[in-house]
């Protein structure tokens, strides 16, 4: 019998409504009482619930420190870890998580729900009873999955490729730049040529992240007041700019010139663009041109999600400007 660790952190899945009518997440005591389907399934399971148990806007930098404590003192003892999680931060998370354990050789798999559990056209039944037996999944003795996925609504996907882009459907997440690593139907099919290979040494944590960091989301019109007052922030160590397009930007000179005095400074300015599919080719436009040459870091195709965390993860090492840089590219 394969052991799971359900990490239990709040989210929809186990929410009730108070006394105002909105929506709360409450101790929902052990999973398996909830869903005695799970009586069923071939493995043993195990509990951990977070005692703060949070919406997932409220999800912290030290409530992934937290999560990955979590997972690394029950390492040894589980062969997989699925994590009940808000929907709303989970990608953010998933994508944290994805830096914060090196080397993972087993699977994490976080999901939840759009409808709490308790309603009966919940989607959070199939969420977790498919990510516990994907999490339980082994060939030839091996995990099948070893890294951290995002499970909802039949497709299991890298989490640090996923963003949520429906708040209503149970069908919330896509993986635009990464095909799904897995699809539930009859069978679980996996998509054995995408899922990353196990790492070959052992389990590595980092727990240090940076937060030092802001987003300026470029938009026609955007003020030098504004840019100004965002790249001047003290302490700021770097700076995403949301822009449009393959990473396309105003060609203003005071715009560049702001930019460039940051650069200068040291402060990181990481190119990621609007648009969910496609990335950020620096120099294919004249408009993306000056960026390249005056130090913006690429983010080609990366996730808005996953370019934050990648950010407080890479700052956290305490490494150099250049290796950094190295490291984000
Ligand atoms: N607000 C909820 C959360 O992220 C949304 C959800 O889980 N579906 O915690």
């Amino acid at each position: 019998m394969k052991k799971i660790l359900i990490i239990y952190t709040g989210g929809t899945i186990g929410m009730h409504k108070d006394h105002s009518g909105s929506l709360k997440p409450f101790d929902f005591g052990k999973v398996t009482e909830q869903v005695p389907e799970l009586k069923h399934l071939n493995c043993t399971l195990h509990h951990y619930a977070f005692k703060n148990l949070i919406d997932s806007s409220n999800v912290t930098p030290s409530f992934w420190q937290e999560l990955v404590e979590v997972i690394k003192k029950n390492y040894s003892k589980h062969d997989g870890f699925v994590i009940l999680h808000g929907s709303d931060t989970m990608s953010f998370t998933a994508s944290a998580l994805s830096f914060m354990l090196e080397n993972l050789s087993k699977p994490v798999i976080l999901t939840g729900s759009q409808l709490p559990i308790g309603i009966i056209r919940t989607d959070g039944k199939e969420n977790l009873i498919t990510a516990i037996e994907i999490a339980a999944a082994q060939k030839n003795k091996k995990p099948v999955v070893t890294e951290v996925c995002v499970y909802f609504e039949y497709k299991l996907y890298r989490g640090n490729r996923t963003y949520k882009y429906n708040s209503a459907h149970f069908d919330a997440f896509k993986s635009p730049n990464y095909p799904a690593l897995a699809e539930a139907g009859v069978n679980i099919q996996y998509n054995t040529t995408a899922l990353l290979k196990p790492g070959k040494k052992s389990l590595s944590v980092h727990t240090h992240l940076e937060n030092d960091i802001a987003v300026l989301k470029l938009f026609p019109g955007l003020s030098k007041k504004i840019t100004l007052a965002i790249l001047n922030t003290p302490g700021i160590k770097a700076v995403i700019i949301e822009t449009f397009g393959a990473g396309n930007a105003s060609t203003e000179e005071w715009f560049i010139k702001a930019l460039k005095n940051a650069i200068d400074k040291g402060i990181i300015i990481y190119n990621v663009t609007q648009c969910a599919e496609g990335k950020v080719i620096q120099g294919m436009y004249e408009t993306s041109s000056a960026l390249k040459k005056i130090g913006v870091i690429s983010g080609f195709d990366i996730t808005f999600e996953s370019a934050i965390t990648k950010l407080m993860f890479v700052l956290g090492q305490k490494v150099s400007l250049s290796k950094a840089k190295q490291l984000l590219e």
